[in-house]
């Protein structure tokens, strides 16, 4: 029995209600909107959430990005991995919802990332990209490969190129080389939308307020090139609380549900921001947040949607490709080599034996 292509299915047929957590999805108000960063319920709040915009946070190197193009105006958030290389989501630079790279020769259009940790006073640190590369896989958000059925959200990656080198205060984060596991506890940071568990999105984005908050992985969708089989591309959370443990209840998923002041979703703004985990004592990406879904009779962004993003694994050669090498991807610690000392080991113990 397949049980990711069982899942898959069943995603795909909840996935319609999938929406950009922002980019173009958000051009509209009171149109599609998805992820960003939300509270638990009372007395955990979005302020709660934010984190300060100071050298030494840990977030530092998290930004916002701001993108222009048609007289339009849009936010999302990105991760800092090299001097000059920023990893968000593909969504964020298509100017037409089919993969269309946005062209930044194109009088009024330009993509400027926006960095905040620095000690100079806000504002004084935005620079403008001279690059922007989308994943080769990427055809629009929701787009699904030729002759595929369905609703895709996979390979909406983008690595963003900058002009110059950023902010020395700005942190630089490494990849975690290993596959995103079910149940692993994610750290989410971003710009987006916010809000709490109960009342969904309160409070609009904003380039200079980042929030961080926490969920667990549940779900996987497998590459939408090759039937959803093989690699995982796509990962899922939902936004557990006040009764609601959607995955659970739709009997995908029934992960550890973290304290209330943690468990958090996504909103639109938040589209290309970082998921962490920790490891050898610092915070290490290893997926993208980009997309949310919205169950019907759960308000937006409340106790109840459900999240997620591109899980890096599978796009290790290709970041670092299209970083020209910037980026740095560190092995899994501990078992994994551990294990594969002694399975060394042994081995060759069978070997001696033999002779
Ligand atoms: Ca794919
Ligand atoms: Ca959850
Ligand atoms: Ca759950």
């Amino acid at each position: 029995m397949d049980v990711a292509k069982q899942i898959s299915k069943k995603l795909v047929g909840v996935a319609l209600a999938l929406a950009a957590i922002s980019g173009t999805a958000q051009a509209t108000p009171g149109g599609i909107i998805t992820p960003l960063i939300t509270s638990g319920a009372l007395p955990d709040s979005p302020a709660a959430h934010v984190d300060a915009n100071v050298p030494n946070s840990p977030f530092s190197g998290v930004v916002s990005i701001n993108i222009r193009y048609d007289g339009q105006s849009y936010i999302c958030s990105g991760t800092l991995v090299g001097k000059r290389q920023v990893v968000s989501a593909g969504h964020c630079v298509d100017t037409t919802g089919n993969g269309t790279l946005i062209d930044l020769n194109k009088p009024g259009s330009d993509v400027r990332v926006v960095f905040n940790a620095t000690s100079s006073g806000p504002g004084s640190n935005v620079i403008t990209a001279t690059k922007v590369q989308m994943n080769p896989n990427y055809a629009g958000f929701g787009h699904c490969p030729a002759g595929v059925p369905g609703f895709c959200v996979n390979d909406d990656l983008a690595v963003i190129t900058l002009g110059q080198d950023a902010p020395a205060s700005a942190k630089i984060y490494k990849i975690a080389g290993q596959q995103l596991e079910a149940n692993t506890r994610i750290i989410m940071a971003g710009y987006g939308l916010s809000g709490d568990g109960i009342n969904g999105y309160t409070i609009d984005p904003s380039f200079r307020v980042k929030r961080t908050g926490e969920n667990v992985v549940d779900l996987f969708d497998g590459d939408d090139e090759n039937g959803f089989g093989g690699a995982r591309e796509v990962w899922y959370a939902d936004f557990d609380g006040n009764g609601h443990d959607t995955f659970c209840e739709w009997g995908l998923a029934c992960s550890q549900q973290l304290p209330n002041n943690r468990e958090s979703g996504i909103g639109g703004g938040d589209s290309g921001g970082p998921s962490f985990i920790e490891q050898y004592g610092e915070l290490m990406l290893i997926a993208t947040n980009t997309f949310g879904g919205t169950p019907d009779g759960i308000t937006k962004g409340a106790f109840g949607t459900y999240f997620g993003g591109i899980a890096l694994h599978s796009y290790l050669n290709y970041l670092v490709e299209a970083t020209d090498g910037a980026a740095q991807v560190v092995p899994e610690p501990a078992t994994t080599a551990m294990f594969g000392l002694g399975l060394l080991a042994l081995a060759g113990a069978r070997r001696r034996k033999q002779r």
